[in-house]
């Protein structure tokens, strides 16, 4: 990236995805504090609802858009090799995200918008903090145009090129986030922004929920694809290799971005609002959407296996030993799979409809996110930052040794947290609650687990400081004149011929999602219309 200008208009993107980062990983310890019960000073439910609300916006709704915006900035100008479309547009979208951002932050850290990150009506926040959410994900739609119109921009004048395969996952996300977003954009116009003004006097509930579940899950592959793209674009060559099939990652997108869009009822199961059948269907497609999860493990382990080979790794399992282990994507990936193994398996027992009723509602649930988006999908992001902050700064990384020790830490950190959580899901501790003292016998049983989960918060926010501190100090070191390194896509190892449309194209794909969403979303939200519904009165602030 040589333009000043580029690198500028990424970086600041994802500084404010960062910070946004740091003051939600200070909130989280001190909501494991609070929530163990062992710090009597610190019981407060006014402040641990406003804080667990504003650490779940902070982490899945800032960190995640600002910092899949900046990466998506730097993989269109430097994977098709042209400068970015409509600059001041960017600027702009950047602003309106920041203010939207800082507008909702306000009713959050006064305790007027304590309604948690999936804001589920009837509980009722503050206007302002709808209205912010809004301007972020307004923000958030020109990304996704700028993007869109960047990848048609390059195909016309490409004819019969394939699109580098880091900018086919971007504006497979771009799509993606268009279409999921549509249903938590309904929800907020026409149904929370009205009620939160006062302008209705009831909300139904079941009808948001169902809004919200459309949302709700594209959501997390919105925060994973990125992810995945290092996975399959950068770790290859990093580990000295090459991609194992550059066709089978793009398949990998496109069923991630199709079928994570007609599924969300996975978070209804035990809601009164849909018919089991329904339930059914979503359940069916979300074992689909394993799928291509399964086949990135796959080929990206199949890619760190020819690296490792190519390194002199010999017999089954003699490759994994010659990894570069120190080289800080590589050791991301490492452990970024073996985290997605355990948060996959939690999300495979979530989606069986009869298991779920054993865990919905109880602390397995956070248990499960934070190990894959916090740990799976959030390493990776740590990852792109060593790897971009470099090249977007031209200056080299402060300390290498430091960024391997914050990439482990936060493994265990991740482990030491969220394993505690599983079993204490099982022993029926319900999620979303600010304290678990109870004083009865079953909660007796709670309590080392609640130790664990602290010691666990501690070593996460160490390792937190640890990225931030590095990322500061790369920024602050003299200019090195030196500096030349660039981004390096990695190559698949067997040339990809002249692809087919669909492997190269967005546009069929979009018919297909039309026709899913009708068939799982169409009649559950019209029955609404149809029937005579009761609505609910405001629970707030
Ligand atoms: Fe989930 C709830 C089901 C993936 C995030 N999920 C949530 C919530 C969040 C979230 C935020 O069906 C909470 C929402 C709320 O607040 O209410 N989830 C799934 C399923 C998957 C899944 C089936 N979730 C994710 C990802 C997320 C995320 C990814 C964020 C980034 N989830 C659910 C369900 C619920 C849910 C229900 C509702 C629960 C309830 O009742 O409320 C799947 O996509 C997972 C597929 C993954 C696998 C793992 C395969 C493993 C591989 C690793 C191979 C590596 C090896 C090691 C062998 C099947 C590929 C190699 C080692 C070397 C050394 C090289
Ligand atoms: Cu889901």
């Amino acid at each position: 990236m040589n333009d000043a200008a580029e690198r500028k208009l990424a970086l600041s993107h994802l500084w404010v995805a960062f910070a946004a980062f740091i003051v939600a990983c200070f909130m989280g310890e001190y909501q494991v504090l609070e929530r163990s019960g062992l710090i009597p000073a610190l019981e407060s439910p006014t402040v641990y609802f406003a804080s667990v609300s504003t650490h779940g916006v902070l982490m899945a709704f800032v960190l995640t858009t600002f910092f899949i915006m900046g990466f998506g900035y730097t993989i269109a100008s430097t994977s098709l090799k042209q400068p970015i479309w409509n600059k001041p547009l960017a600027w702009g979208a950047f602003w309106l995200a920041l203010f939207g951002v800082v507008l909702a932050a306000i009713p959050l850290l006064t305790g007027k918008a304590s309604v948690l990150y999936t804001f589920y009506p009837p509980i009722v926040a503050h206007a302002a903090f709808y209205i912010g959410a809004t301007l972020l994900v307004v923000g958030s739609w020109i990304w996704c145009t700028i993007m869109l119109v960047m990848f048609t921009q390059w195909k016309k004048a490409n004819p019969g090129q394939n699109v580098p395969l880091a900018m086919f996952a971007t504006a497979a996300n771009a799509m993606l986030w268009l279409w999921a977003s549509a249903g938590v954009a309904l929800e907020v116009l026409f149904q929370l922004i009205p009620f939160s003004l006062g302008w209705v006097d009831d909300i139904d509930p079941g009808l948001a929920r169902t809004l919200f579940a459309w949302t709700l899950h594209p959501i997390v592959y919105f925060w994973l694809i990125p992810a995945y793209t290092a996975f399959y674009v950068f770790v290859p060559k990093q580990a000295g290799g090459f991609l194992f099939s550059d066709e089978m990652a793009r398949m990998a997108f496109i069923v991630l971005a199709v079928f994570a869009l007609p599924i969300g009822f996975h978070h209804l199961y035990m809601d009164p609002e849909q018919a089991k059948g329904w339930k059914l269907l979503h359940g069916v497609g979300t074992f689909v959407v394993a799928l291509p999860t399964l086949v990135t493990g796959f080929t990206v382990i199949a890619s760190l296996e020819i690296a490792g080979r190519l390194r002199g790794g010999k017999g089954l399992f003699g490759w994994i030993g010659t990894l570069p282990w120190t080289n800080s994507m590589v050791l991301s990936v490492i452990l970024s799979l073996l985290m997605l193994i355990f948060g996959g398996f939690g999300g495979i027992v979530n989606a069986s409809y009869a298991m779920n009723a054993m865990i919905h509602n109880t602390a397995w649930v956070p248990g499960h996110f934070h190990l894959i988006f916090a740990g799976t999908t959030v390493i990776m992001y740590f990852a792109v930052a060593y790897y971009l902050w470099p090249i977007l700064v031209r200056k080299p990384l402060f300390s290498k040794s430091m960024a391997l020790l914050q990439l482990w830490t936060w493994f265990i950190g991740m482990s030491i947290l969220t394993t505690p959580w599983h079993v204490l899901g099982l022993l029926g501790q319900p999620r979303r609650i600010s304290t678990v003292v109870y004083n009865n016998l079953l909660t007796l049983s709670w309590k080392p687990y609640e130790l664990m989960m602290i010691l666990g918060g501690m070593i996460l926010l160490g390792s937190a400081c640890l990225l931030i501190y590095n990322l500061v100090k790369t920024q602050l070191s003299p200019y090195s004149e030196t500096f030349t390194e660039e981004i390096e896509y990695a190559e698949p190892i067997h040339k990809v011929g002249v692809l087919p449309g669909y492997l190269n194209n967005l546009l069929f794909w979009n018919k297909v999602i039309a026709v899913l969403m009708a068939i799982s979303f169409g009649f559950p939200i019209l029955q609404f219309f149809f029937m005579n519904t009761f609505g609910s009165s405001a629970w707030g602030y």
